[in-house]
């Protein structure tokens, strides 16, 4: 068999949904032509291959590249001096009524060029790269204009071009309610819906849209009219949900059939049912839990139960989870919301690519799929999610190479 280059004896944690487990393969060979994967297995079974490049991984662990499915990578400046008043016992709330949050972030945004967000992005993209993430999701969400909206966007789609690595985008224009808008929040909305979607659409600067559904951001009457948008404009929804409070936007999401609602420390029976049934992906942000000291861990065991796909991210945001590691991530959901080495492994591989509606092209190791490749020094796949701080990376590959 022809191809371009094979891994061989690698032990390989597969994440194929038709194998138990991690889907494991000891003794494994990976082979790839033209940025696919075009066979996994064991070596004792494989054809022969001839390939350009044949790389001894001396036993190492290969895993999907990982896939953090939840960022706002793109963002002016930083948040270091809230988080000296939370130290100072200002709650996330408090601070973001008086004008600081992601208004505040808002400003840096605005008056940050695009080169510059790119810039100051790009160190955080760097940061997750480095432990072997291979496609990210970005939002927009700090610009809140439609300007500034589009402006985010385009840096978003320019770090996919500065970087080996995939970014999905998605258009967050309903995440907080803009200050020449007080008192005016249906008229942001007549906005997001009426302007900024259809240009965002027309551009082709998104993959899906999102919103912000709680007290300090929209209710969820005004996000059904972002989704009807979105839907009008033939892109698909996730949803920043229960966070904070239960306004039951699991249930909204789930009814406009949303890839993900994410965060759900305060979700219900109910939104668990609407999101099992619909098949929409629990992203769970242990990071943000940590960071803004939430005491309510969201319902995993119940969430198991329902069979609710569980993916895992960073979060990545100035506010409240200034984090770039997908390894600690993985940490944090074991230790603070229970999860297993498994269903942490899978939240930031297969499950999260679900949640990203790429589960075709990337998250597992399957002939079809891109050839996008964590390589481990580690002894078992334990070691990913116990240690912290410690990044065993020893080569990453993507769509191939
Ligand atoms: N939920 C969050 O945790 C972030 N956005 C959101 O909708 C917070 C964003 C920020 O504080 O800057
Ligand atoms: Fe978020």
């Amino acid at each position: 068999m022809l191809c371009d280059r094979v891994w061989r004896n690698a032990r390989l944690a597969t994440l194929a949904a038709d194998r138990p487990g991690l889907g494991t393969i000891n003794g494994g060979i990976l082979a790839c032509s033209e940025g696919r994967i075009v066979y996994v297995g064991e070596a004792a079974d494989a054809p022969t291959f001839e390939a350009a490049e044949s790389v001894d991984c001396e036993g190492r662990w290969i895993t999907p590249g990982l896939i953090d499915p939840h960022t706002h990578l793109v963002f002016g400046g930083d948040r270091a001096h809230e988080f000296e008043l939370r130290l100072g016992h200002a709650t996330y709330e408090e601070i973001a009524r008086s004008g600081g949050g992601i208004i505040s972030t808002m400003t840096a945004t605005r008056a940050a060029g695009e080169d510059e967000l790119v810039a100051q992005a790009l160190p955080r993209l760097d940061a997750l790269i480095a432990e072997g993430v291979t496609t990210v999701e970005v939002k927009s969400g700090y610009g809140l204009s439609l300007q500034h909206e589009l402006k985010s966007l385009r840096a978003a789609r320019r770090l996919g071009e500065a970087r080996r690595v995939t970014v999905t985008t998605t258009f967050l224009g309903a995440h907080a309610l803009p200050a020449e808008f007080a008192g005016d929040p249906d008229g942001y909305i007549d906005l997001v819906c009426r302007e900024m979607i259809p240009a965002v659409a027309a551009e082709g600067l998104a993959d899906a849209v999102d919103a912000f559904c709680e007290g300090i951001g929209f209710t969820p009457a005004q996000i059904r009219r972002v989704f009807e948008a979105a839907r009008a404009h033939g892109l698909p929804v996730k949803l920043h949900a229960e966070q904070l409070s239960n306004l039951s936007g699991a249930v909204l999401a789930a009814e406009f059939g949303a890839l993900s609602a994410d965060h759900l420390e305060h979700l219900d029976a109910a939104g668990i049912a609407a999101m099992a049934k619909a098949g929409v992906v629990a992203t769970l942000l242990p990071g943000a839990f940590y960071f803004v000291r939430e005491t309510r861990a969201p319902p995993v065991q119940a969430l198991r139960d329902a069979g609710v796909a569980i993916a895992l991210a960073t979060d990545c945001n100035p506010g409240t989870s200034p984090l770039t590691s997908l390894l600690l991530a993985m940490n944090m959901g074991a230790t603070l919301f229970r999860l297993t080495v498994e269903e942490c492994l899978a939240g930031v591989t297969r499950e999260a690519a679900k949640a990203l509606g790429r589960a075709g092209d990337t998250g597992a190791l399957e002939a079809g799929k891109r050839c996008d490749l964590a390589i481990w020094d580690i002894e078992r796949p334990a070691e990913l999610v116990y240690r912290m701080g410690f990044n065993p990376l020893h080569a990453r590959v993507w769509r191939g190479l």
